[in-house]
């Protein structure tokens, strides 16, 4: 089953966003595998936007991505990474439709919320950086003959 790594950046964490994001992909049918709030290092939030290393807002991206707590997450699910990504909406949250999280609740590409993996390659990249293999639980929910 497809896998994806979310991540609520430190602004979603101190706007109390996290509860309402863990509940949209909730009841989208997704399933939590695995979860935990984190102080990111220097070392890995380089590591995890090391594709932006030569851009001029590098600098400013890892400065706000250490600044506070974040709650990392894998999802897993149908198409769960191409999903994911349409319920976050656009890296701009005022170009995101109203009905994304980035469209409901963000103004500024540097306070965009929550990260989430673009591509089923990247999103195995992402998940083998932020996570140890005994930090995701493999389970099935019950409710799964409903979904599928
Ligand atoms: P996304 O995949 O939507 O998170 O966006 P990108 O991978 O293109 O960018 C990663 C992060 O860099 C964004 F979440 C916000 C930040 N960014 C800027 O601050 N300015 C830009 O011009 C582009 C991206």
């Amino acid at each position: 089953m497809e896998r994806t790594f979310l991540a609520v950046k430190p602004d979603g964490v101190q706007r109390s966003l996290v509860g309402e994001i863990i509940s949209r992909y909730e009841a989208k049918g997704f399933t939590l595998v695995g979860l935990k709030l984190m102080q990111v290092s220097r070392e890995l939030a380089e590591q995890h936007y090391g594709e932006h290393k030569e851009r001029p807002f590098f600098p400013g991206l890892v400065d706000f991505i250490t600044s506070g707590p974040v709650v990392a997450m894998v999802w897993e699910g149908k198409g769960v990474v191409a999903a994911a990504r349409k319920v976050i909406g656009s890296t701009n949250p005022l170009e995101s439709d109203p009905g994304t999280i980035r469209g409901d609740f963000g103004v500024d590409i540097g306070r965009n919320i929550i990260h989430g993996s673009d591509a089923v390659e990247t999103a195995q990249r992402e998940i083998d950086l932020w996570f140890k293999s005994e930090e995701l639980a493999a389970w099935e929910p019950t409710l799964t003959q409903w979904i599928y």
